[in-house]
């Protein structure tokens, strides 16, 4: 029994000294030098090429690499007969809480502001707005989500979140996505944290930043295909939204010549806001490889029809 590590274009040496060191008798190998497909029973993937995990015919368990899993349903080959698991780990949110409590800290206390009016040796300071009076909507209370929503709750930012259904979360006021007005008006900052299906692709778009309030922020850690980039541009151009910070991109690396390199209203990060750190997340996989191989269900399982 073989692990089939297929990312190609990821490393995947922190993956393979993870398994070395937690999981030593387990065989891993890297497509596409795999010596008997026979022997893959489970594969752990991040982009596979389309139609690769077809030509394993003892498959039992496909592993995504991160918390998302919209890349591995790029493959319109991708075998639904197999079940689908996704990394869901406490290191994950919080260094995703990390960057955000970072990103929002930034623009209330007008760092960029501040480090424009650097360069041009300009002495002017604004007041920062205090956290108690600063409203924060997450769209999106999956794991990661809700993790991110208390914290900002016991730091004592006004908090609402939207899902499909209703959360109860200390201090977080829930909306259900048939709210998403109400929820929008009520946020200065926006932070998206949804999975990628059929039904959030573009949601990011000029309707969406209309009924947000005039001139609030966006921060985007969850990907580049929710946003329709030329609405987001012409939101900040007129004074809708602020700015935005974001981590991810429809094409990553952004290209060069994209236009919100040249936005002084937008922060750009490279796709960094949560990394699956493989010491921690192997554990999950070697222990899904375990209950692959006792027939039993795997852990942090995925829907692949609702796509998340
Ligand atoms: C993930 C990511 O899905 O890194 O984990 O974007």
């Amino acid at each position: 029994m073989t692990i089939a590590l297929i990312c190609p274009d990821k490393d995947p040496t922190p993956w393979i000294n993870a398994f070395a060191i937690q999981a030593p008798n387990i065989n891993v190998e890297i497509w596409p030098n795999i010596k008997d497909k026979n022997q893959i029973h489970l594969a752990l993937c991040w982009n596979q090429p389309t139609g690769s995990l077809l030509r394993f015919p003892n498959l039992k368990a496909i592993c995504s690499m991160g918390a998302g899993i919209d890349h591995l349903l790029n493959d319109n080959q991708l075998p639904t007969n197999i079940p689908v698991t996704r990394i869901i780990d406490l290191d994950l949110a919080k260094s995703m809480f990390n960057y955000l409590l970072t990103a929002v800290i930034d623009h209330i206390s007008a760092l960029p502001n501040y480090r424009r009016q650097q360069a041009e040796k300009n002495w002017q300071w604004t007041r920062q707005r205090p956290f108690n009076k600063t409203k924060i909507g997450i769209l999106g209370l999956g794991q990661i989500g809700s993790y991110c929503a208390l914290e900002f709750a016991k730091l004592g930012f006004i908090v609402a979140g939207v899902s499909e259904s209703k959360k109860q979360l200390e201090k977080v006021s829930s909306y259900t996505s048939n709210q998403i007005e109400t929820f929008l008006s009520q946020a200065d900052i926006l932070i998206c944290l949804l999975p990628l299906t059929d039904k959030t692709r573009g949601i990011l778009n000029i309707d969406t930043f209309n009924k947000m309030n005039k001139g609030s922020y966006l921060i985007n850690v969850a990907r580049g295909d929710h946003v329709i980039d030329e609405d987001l541009i012409s939101a900040i151009n007129n004074g809708q939204l602020s700015g935005a910070c974001l981590d991810v991109f429809k094409h990553e690396p952004l290209p060069n010549n994209h236009p919100f390199w040249q936005n002084p209203n937008i922060t750009i990060t490279p796709h960094c806001s949560s990394l699956t750190r493989p010491r921690t997340a192997a554990k999950q996989i070697i222990k899904n490889y375990q209950l692959a191989h006792e027939g039993l269900p795997l852990k942090n399982l995925v829907d692949i029809n609702r796509q998340y």
